[in-house]
């Protein structure tokens, strides 16, 4: 098949690569996609000729659908990162050959596209131009994925611009693996029950097979811009990050910015987005859930958020928890496994009261009572981070923004307490390598398990783990504890005995922020425990609230004999890693043992 790409590129190696591809999977046909509004419109036009879309009634250009019940989350059991060694995958990644895997991924891809379309997406994570920014190219065969790619990411021409003849971009080849003989229709929701999401550190290239979902399908998001990017950072000496980036300002006009790394679907973007009831602050969101930062001439670390868009869990998601979320989404929005009301809307748990009656996420007819949830606990939004009422005016900044507060947290039932803040860059390192949280819906497994999640990077990191650490506490050596951001730890997600959350969290979330802000100008001192530095009494204002002395008591324990459990439990997981684990994080885990005992 002849491609014209003369108004499109000159690039010779991205035209040799499409060109091989185009060989390899045999499509009907080759769109070269421009990032324009008409593109996106005819897409959306597409989508809802065949019926994959459905439009709705009260969000001006937004649209409901559904996938395939088994293509609902990110499949972590097959995702890959096929480094030439296998110790530089390291013990959390699965790994493969990458000459083996390149094998297999050839025979899955022959002819994968036949009867469909393959478009093109040049897109640009970060902003035009940025130093820090990255672009990709993501050839696949779904429509869904270029209209959601159209608001996840910089997306068009001006990337191409940005690569000109020559320049750096990242592959990634993405299919359904459902191919069409002639004349035949195929599913609404095409997709393989073979999947492979696979990643090529060294070549920084991506592969994708058999999803059409999420984080397995929109490349720029967790394949590119953390597993391929991550590995880049460890070798150019900066940070890629699955955090939140906020602003705070004090009702004295100082402002600062915080980043948070929290597993997914455990509240980045809630946080990033809150709406603060606290009189005189306010609060500005950068990003949602993945932050670059490199430090900047000033010696401190500068974060931009590469996306352009947030791709957020919508169940739990009301004008109680999360206003500017429920505000960004009033249109141009794509709602992707919730339930649609009978006037053409969407719902899901959390929103409102139930209708009486509903479409399923799996179209099935659903009444007020039933005992199924008609959303599922994964669906999503895409929606363009402009939208959002309280998007900060920092986002397309090229040189990103000044980091004061780096946070860490994941659903923890019992042990961690509120808030506590590390004693150095080092210590913060071991909270972040120490990271562990109950599984949500966000990746295919068991709901509710806790395991250990680093960094809340366990899926997303593109090397060895262990590596990671020392990569994190050499980014450290470069500066000084003056210029690195502080590092905090909370925990929104402590139960009581009969299973309910004690902190109210949310928009009640701003509280802590508040008293981590304070901490950051030196405006309040805090108190040497064994675990960290944990507020003095009334600094995090409780006020309002109603906890009783025994729920404000228990936000701040610190359970010794379960401690001393959890010392045991992370010196067994850290000797997975055996000589890759860095003497900071032994040193680190000594001295907590010494604390607590
Ligand atoms: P990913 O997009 O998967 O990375 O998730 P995320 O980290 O952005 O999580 P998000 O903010 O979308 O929240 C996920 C779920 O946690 C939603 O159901 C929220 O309602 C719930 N949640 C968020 N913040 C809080 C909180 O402070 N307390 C409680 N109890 N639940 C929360
Ligand atoms: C996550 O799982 O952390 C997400 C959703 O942000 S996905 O894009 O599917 O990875
Ligand atoms: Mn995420």
């Amino acid at each position: 098949m002849d491609v014209d790409f003369k108004n499109w590129t000159n690039h010779a190696k991205l035209i040799s690569w499409i060109k091989e591809m185009v060989a390899l999977c045999g499509p009907k046909e080759v769109h070269l996609c421009d990032g324009s509004e008409e593109e996106y419109k005819s897409m959306c036009d597409l989508l809802v000729k065949e019926g994959v879309f459905v439009p709705l009634a009260k969000r001006e250009n937004s649209f409901w659908c559904a996938s395939d019940p088994s293509d609902v989350a990110r499949v972590e059991d097959r995702t890959f990162i096929c480094s030439e060694k296998e110790k530089d995958a390291g013990p959390t990644n699965h790994w493969e050959d990458p000459k083996k895997m390149k094998e297999i991924l050839l025979k899955l891809f022959d002819g994968c596209m036949q009867g469909r379309t393959m478009y093109v997406i040049p897109y640009s994570m970060g902003p035009y131009g940025s130093s820090l920014s990255l672009v990709g190219i993501e050839i696949t065969d779904s429509p869904y994925v270029v209209a959601n790619m159209h608001i996840m990411a910089r997306m068009g021409k001006k990337a191409l611009d940005v690569i000109q003849s020559d320049g750096e971009f990242v592959p990634g080849i993405h299919s359904v693996g459902c191919p069409l003989k002639e004349g035949e229709k195929g599913p609404l929701w095409p997709c393989n029950e073979n999947k492979y999401i696979v990643h090529f550190p060294e070549e920084r290239s991506i592969w994708s097979y058999g999803s059409g979902y999420g984080g397995n399908a929109l490349l720029g998001k967790k394949c590119l811009a953390l597993r391929i990017a991550s590995a880049k950072a460890r070798d150019e000496g900066w940070l890629a990050e699955h955090m939140l980036i906020l602003g705070i300002t004090n009702p004295e006009g100082e402002k600062k910015y915080f980043c948070a790394a929290f597993p997914s679907a455990c509240g980045k973007t809630n946080l990033a987005m809150i709406d603060a009831e606290l009189p005189g602050w306010k609060i500005e969101c950068v990003g949602d859930d993945i932050a670059w930062m490199k430090f900047g001439k000033d010696g401190r670390l500068h974060a931009i958020n590469p996306e352009n868009g947030f791709f957020g869990v919508a169940p739990g998601t009301s004008m109680d928890s999360n206003p500017n979320a429920i505000k960004t989404i009033a249109k141009n929005t794509i709602f992707t496994n919730v339930a649609l009301t009978d006037d053409k809307d969407v719902w899901w748990e959390g929103l409102s009261e139930a209708p009486e009656h509903l479409t399923t996420w799996k179209k099935e007819s659903w009444t007020k009572g039933s005992d199924e949830k008609p959303a599922h606990p994964n669906s999503r939004f895409t929606t363009p981070a402009k939208q959002c009422p309280v998007a900060s005016s920092e986002m397309d900044n090229p040189d990103g923004v000044p980091i004061s507060g780096i946070i860490f947290g994941g659903r923890r039932a019992s042990l961690e307490p509120l808030v506590y803040e590390a004693f150095s860059w080092q210590h913060g390192t071991f909270l972040g390598a120490c990271l562990s949280s109950e599984m949500t819906a966000a990746a295919k497994g068991t709901v509710g398990k806790l395991r250990h999640d680093p960094f809340a990077m366990l899926p997303f990191c593109g090397y060895n783990m262990g590596d990671y650490f020392g990569h994190w506490l050499d980014v450290g050596a470069k500066s000084t504890e003056d210029k690195l951001p502080k590092v905090f730890h909370v925990n929104w997600f402590q139960k009581d005995e009969s299973g309910k959350f004690i902190w109210p969290g949310f928009l009640e979330n701003a509280r802590v922020l508040k008293w981590m802000f304070d901490r950051s100008t030196g405006k309040v001192e805090a108190d040497k425990k064994s675990i960290g530095l944990f507020p003095k009494k009334g600094d995090v204002d409780f006020s309002g609230l109603s906890l009783s002395d025994e729920v404000q008591e228990k936000l701040f324990a610190i359970d010794t004999a379960a401690w001393k459990k959890e010392v045991e439990g992370l010196k067994e997981y850290f000797e997975t890693f055996k000589d890759s684990l860095p003497d900071g994080i032994k040193a680190e885990l000594k001295n907590l043992e010494e604390r607590i005992s």
